[in-house]
């Protein structure tokens, strides 16, 4: 018989609530001006575009937020705001038969991704990043909630049971963290303690990145209805990703990179995929996001032969 062909979404998520530097909001721009679309074209999956969330400049809102617990959260009623119609729109995706590709933004729209991916499913999730970004509005050292969405989908300490982030989303033991290069005091303490599995670079130096990968990918499917993927560029070095906010040297490499992505196609358990924290105010002649555009292609199931 014939495979059916995926057919993917794409949904631009362009805030810049979620960090200090402006930018990332060009980032879905960035992503498909870097040829998106032609390159899903090529990895064999129909796309269609549902354009981007409308999202308010940050110069028009107020950023200062406390919690009850006076924990700090910069611009989380904006936050609140986009990531509920970004999870309703990735529910909608799903509903339609479609794979969403979610394209930030900063790495806070992850919140309203995830929840709408796990809404109506058990779902794992794998973090390719720099950072754990599993601060709290009292454990962030920034207040950047870019910092804190891994935290608030886990429903961790004072992120438990905020229902628009539909906490939890996600489990522990479904959770993969992978190409941890900085990390901060309490996000340490909660990975020593908790079930997360998480893969820093130095393990990925010592085991080699393949290997990693497919056991994170084993880690987020066990008993999941599929897992979402969710690619912060700060994951790769900033020699080929420069184009980045919070850039960490020691990332993983071109080839590495697109070898995590084609063991995910090759997986088969992706359900809904996003690209954060693409800011091409600071890139090079867009590299970054045409990057991007090639990692989702092998996340796809692009081919060579
Ligand atoms: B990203 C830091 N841990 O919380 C914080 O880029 C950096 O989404 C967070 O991974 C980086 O402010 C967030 C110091
Ligand atoms: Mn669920
Ligand atoms: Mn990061
Ligand atoms: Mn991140």
């Amino acid at each position: 018989g014939e495979e059916s062909r995926r057919s993917v979404r794409l949904i631009g998520a362009p805030t810049d609530y979620g960090q200090d530097r402006r930018g990332v909001d060009m980032g879905p721009s960035a992503i498909r001006y870097g040829g998106l679309s032609d390159g899903l074209a090529n990895a064999g999956v129909d796309t269609q575009d549902a354009g981007d969330l409308l999202v308010p400049r940050a110069e028009e809102r107020d950023p200062e937020y406390r919690t009850p617990s006076e924990g700090k959260a910069r611009f989380l009623r904006e936050t609140e705001d986009v990531c509920g119609r970004l999870s309703n729109e990735v529910q909608q995706s799903l509903a339609d038969g479609h794979t969403p590709l979610v394209l930030g933004g900063d790495h806070s729209i992850a919140i309203g991704s995830v929840a709408g991916a796990a809404a109506e499913a058990d779902i794992g999730a794998i973090w390719f990043d720099a950072h754990a970004d599993l601060n709290t509005p009292t454990t962030t050292p920034s207040g950047n909630v870019h910092g804190m969405p891994l935290a608030a989908l886990l429903g961790v300490d004072e992120w438990a049971g905020v229902d628009w982030a539909n906490a939890p989303s996600l489990s522990r033991e479904n959770v993969a963290i992978v190409g941890l290069r900085s990390v901060d005091d309490d996000e340490r303490e909660l990975l020593r303690e908790s079930e997360i599995s998480a893969y820093t670079m130095s393990e990925i130096d010592r085991r080699g990145l393949a290997n990693v990968v497919e056991e994170a990918l084993a880690v987020a499917g066990n008993g999941a209805e599929g897992y979402h993927v969710s690619l912060d560029l700060d994951w790769l070095d900033p020699t080929i990703a420069p184009g980045v906010g919070t850039p960490v040297r020691g990332g993983v490499n071109y080839r590495e990179a697109h070898h995590a992505m084609e063991q995910v196609a090759e997986d088969g358990g992706l359900r809904s995929m996003e690209m954060v924290e693409v800011n091409p105010t600071l890139d090079q002649h867009n590299e970054t996001a045409e990057l991007a555009v090639e990692l989702a292609a092998s996340a796809f199931g692009k081919r060579i032969l």
